[in-house]
């Protein structure tokens, strides 16, 4: 892996702010593209974040601190990411929500950057949002595209809710809903009628783009 990759995920893991600041700077200046930076940097450091929690190693308030640096280093990355945008294409519209009961939104936050890049303009309703303020974000802004984000097992089952709520609003197929989230599979989004799973942010900005094409 690259040596400054490396540096950026130690200094999550570590909960230095200023070392994943700075590091995050360095590699903005090299040729590292800002994709790499959030997916292989930033992302990978709280996938092992989770592992080491998982298996007694990490602590909540760890969690906690490497979070906020992984939200302050993300910020420095985003305007990178839509320096170069892809060719100017119709812009079409992203609802993005974490389900009710789930705090979590670091990964969903990457998903609308990266969606940005590929052209969508994103409404970010934030983390711990109820169906019935997705449903109506998604009448307001159909035809558009939902995503739903969910981390937790318990959490996940928000999702089914929500895509019967678009359902029996009437508002399908004129919306389309996509589900993500690290303990969501492709197999449960073929469960509850979803109309697409994407395991990371660069896939889903693709499976969006796919969905409106
Ligand atoms: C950071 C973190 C927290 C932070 C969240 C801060 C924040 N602002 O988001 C805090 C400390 C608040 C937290 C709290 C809790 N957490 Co937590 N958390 C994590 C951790 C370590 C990392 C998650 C993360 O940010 N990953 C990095 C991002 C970039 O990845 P991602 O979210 O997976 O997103 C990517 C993809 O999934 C995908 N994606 C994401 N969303 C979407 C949406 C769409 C539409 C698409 C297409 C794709 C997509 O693209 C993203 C980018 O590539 C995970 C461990 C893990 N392995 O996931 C545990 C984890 C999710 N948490 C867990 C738990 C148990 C909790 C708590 C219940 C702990 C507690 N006792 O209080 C609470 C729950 C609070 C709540 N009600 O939500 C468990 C869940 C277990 C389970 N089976 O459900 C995990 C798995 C840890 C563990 N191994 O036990 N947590």
């Amino acid at each position: 892996m690259d040596e400054r990759l490396a540096t950026l995920q130690q200094a999550i893991l570590a909960q230095d702010k200023e070392g994943a600041l700075e590091a995050t700077r360095t590699l903005l200046d090299s040729q590292i593209s800002p994709r790499v930076i959030l997916e292989s940097g930033l992302a990978a450091a709280m996938l092992e974040l989770g592992r080491r929690w998982k298996c007694g190693e990490a602590f909540l308030p760890e969690v906690v601190v490497s979070a906020d640096i992984f939200a302050r280093c993300s910020e420095l990355v985003e305007p990178a990411l839509l320096e170069n945008p892809e060719e100017a294409r119709p812009s079409h519209r992203l609802v993005l929500a974490t389900v009710k009961g789930d705090l979590h939104d670091l990964g969903k936050n990457i998903v609308g950057a990266m969606a940005k890049t590929v052209g969508f303009e994103v409404k970010d309703l934030g983390k711990n949002v109820p169906a019935d303020e997705i449903v109506a974000a998604a009448r307001e802004h159909s035809p558009c595209i939902v995503g739903l984000s969910a981390l937790l097992t318990t959490t996940m089952p928000q999702q089914r809710v929500a895509v019967e709520a678009i359902d029996d609003a009437g508002l399908r197929p004129g919306v389309k809903v996509i589900v993500g989230g690290a303990p969501v599979t492709q197999s449960w989004a073929d469960q509850i009628g979803a109309d697409g799973y994407a395991p990371d942010a660069a896939s889903a900005a693709e499976l969006a783009r796919s969905l409106v094409a």
